[in-house]
């Protein structure tokens, strides 16, 4: 029992890696968590399932581990921090640790709402995100599961006040988060210098699927012009995905 591995439950990389989606997960959160994982070497074993209404909290990703299941990322990192100390980010400063938490809130708040706008409601985003959805479900079910899906994602954008301003607007936001997570990272190599930690592992869920799914927002373009942004996902995929990303 000791030596299990941790049973990570979430999206499968097959379904949506395809040509078009160059990276291992299409949720920034699994993403985040298989990261964090990978980053302190933490043994791990990945449970495919598609259909997060079987997950604890109807939401991917969860873990499994020593008999008890764990839902919500942070949680999920939280419970990993008692398990494994060692992987703690107890060498930042207190200061470090306030904007790991203010940055993570930017992205897990606020670029999420912009991620799913890009996906659920966006034109040209929702063709590819439909196909993708549909894969694999029976056509006439298909169409009605994916569209209750769209529907739940609406509300949700709604609450965001995604819905109420233009496509433009929508975009600019999301600019302005890359913006700041720019000037946060500055020129060092992770945020917080020479050393990962865990806010590097949730800017990758993020930055990783902006940049690398297959959704033509303006977006991509501005993290390739803001080249630290760039470079670090480029970093972090060499680093800890050497051999999970389809390439041209
Ligand atoms: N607070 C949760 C959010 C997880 C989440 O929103 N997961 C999405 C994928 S990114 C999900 O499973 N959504 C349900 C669906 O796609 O039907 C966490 O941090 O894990």
């Amino acid at each position: 029992m000791e030596n299990q591995p941790v049973q990570l439950c979430q999206f499968g990389r097959g379904w949506r890696v395809d040509a078009h989606w160059r990276l291992p997960n299409g949720s920034p959160f699994c993403l985040k968590v298989e990261t964090f994982l990978r980053m302190h070497q933490i043994s791990y074993q990945l449970i495919v399932t598609n259909d997060p209404r079987k997950a604890p909290h109807s939401k991917l990703p969860f873990i499994n581990y020593q008999g008890q299941t764990i839902a919500d990322s942070q949680r999920i990192i939280e419970f990993l921090w008692q398990q494994f100390p060692h992987c703690k980010d107890d060498w930042l400063t207190k200061n470090e640790l306030a904007n790991t938490y203010a940055l993570r809130m930017l992205m897990e708040r606020h670029l999420i709402g912009i991620i799913a706008y890009s996906r659920f409601k966006d034109p040209a985003g929702w063709a590819i995100m439909r196909k993708a959805r549909l894969k694999g479900l029976p056509p006439i079910l298909g169409q009605f599961i994916v569209g209750i899906m769209q529907k739940r994602i609406h509300q949700f954008l709604r609450c965001q006040e995604l819905l109420e301003i233009s496509q433009n607007d929508v975009y600019r936001q999301g600019e302005r988060d890359l913006d700041v997570l720019s000037q946060q990272l500055g020129s060092t190599p992770y945020f917080f210098g020479d050393k990962p930690s865990l806010l590097d592992a949730v800017a990758f869920g993020f930055l990783a699927n902006l940049l690398w799914d297959p959704m033509p927002t303006s977006l991509k373009q501005v993290i390739r012009s803001q080249r630290n942004l760039l470079d670090f996902c480029e970093r972090m995929r060499e680093s800890y995905y050497p051999n999970d990303y389809w390439r041209n």
